[in-house]
């Protein structure tokens, strides 16, 4: 008994194993190894910005009407989405700063990559992204590798609950769509830990809304499509504020996140199903999408 213990520590410890802590974290790294969703795949390949979160702003509904050609119209929704997708990306990377060339940043949940990107042609600054997924750290840096930006924008598979990268040496830190898979004292400790004293802490997030009660129907089956776990929006800033990060700026994105939905639900190439819930949890109140932005004390 003593000895199988011990090997299976030893296992676990080397280089290259699952930095899934859980069977849980198991089951959304194999999620996001299988993952293949035209709606992230076929928008990221505009520009080679390959990003995992929805959209922000007013949508350019004349695209749905150009019936000159049903490749072109096609064409002109994905571009539009991606657009709406990559507004949410910039203003996300505007609340990081500033920053210089010389700060350091951190990407926590940063899936294909796109996020990082943003940051450091923004900002000039060298980028850490985290991904449980063997295979988003890999097309990630593949992306880098592309750009020719690999020696700044390092993507690696491990667990953003447990990076191993440096304490106290990150100008600024995010999440983008990616607490509710984790919990959050433990996500903000590490987010601390990484951060510099004055360090800057951002996320955009769906969250569920107290004031409606416990999770909806709606909550519910958004959990269960993308097997995650919506926290409530209280428990950010309770979590925040065990853990050394104070609010800065908090806004609601609610509204400003269903033109996307109501763009994709009509984008028949791309829809993955998941779009009139959103839309239906938005407007019944049960769901908010969610700006905070922390300062690292
Ligand atoms: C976006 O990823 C979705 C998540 C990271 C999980 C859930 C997010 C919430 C706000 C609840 P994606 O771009 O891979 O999703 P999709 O394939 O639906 O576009
Ligand atoms: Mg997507």
């Amino acid at each position: 008994m003593t000895i199988i213990d011990a090997v299976t520590t030893t296992t676990a410890q080397l280089p290259n194993q699952s930095p899934a802590q859980s069977t849980y974290q198991t089951r959304v790294a194999d999620y996001w190894n299988a993952e293949e969703n035209p709606v992230n795949l076929e928008l990221g390949r505009i520009d080679d910005l390959y990003h995992h979160h929805y959209g922000l702003g007013d949508a350019d509904w004349s695209v749905l009407d150009d019936d000159s050609d049903p490749a072109r119209r096609r064409d002109r929704i994905t571009a539009e989405l991606h657009r709406l997708e990559q507004a949410q990306a910039e203003l996300l990377a505007r609340h990081l700063g500033p920053l210089s060339p010389a700060d350091r940043v951190f990407d926590a949940g940063c899936g294909r990559g796109g996020g990082s990107v943003v940051a450091h042609l923004r900002y000039g600054c060298q980028a850490d992204g985290v991904t449980i997924s063997a295979k988003q750290a890999e097309f990630a840096g593949e992306q880098a590798r592309k750009r020719g930006i690999d020696d700044r924008v390092r993507y690696h598979h491990r667990n953003m609950l447990d990076t191993g990268l440096p304490s106290g040496q990150f100008a600024a830190s995010w999440n983008n769509e990616s607490t509710m898979y984790v919990e959050l004292e433990l996500l903000f400790a590490e987010h601390a830990r990484l951060l510099r004293r004055g360090g800057r802490y951002v996320t955009i997030t769906g969250c569920y809304n107290d004031t409606y009660g416990r999770a909806s129907r709606e909550v519910s089956l958004i959990n269960a499509h993308y097997i995650c776990d919506i926290h409530p929006r209280s428990e950010y800033f309770r979590a925040m504020a065990r853990n050394r990060l104070v609010p800065t700026h908090v806004e609601d994105l609610t509204a400003a996140a269903l033109p996307y939905w109501e763009l994709r639900k009509q984008a028949d190439h791309l829809v993955t199903g998941i779009e009139d819930t959103f839309i239906t949890a938005y407007e019944n109140g049960s769901f908010q999408y969610l700006l905070i932005v922390a300062d690292r004390v």
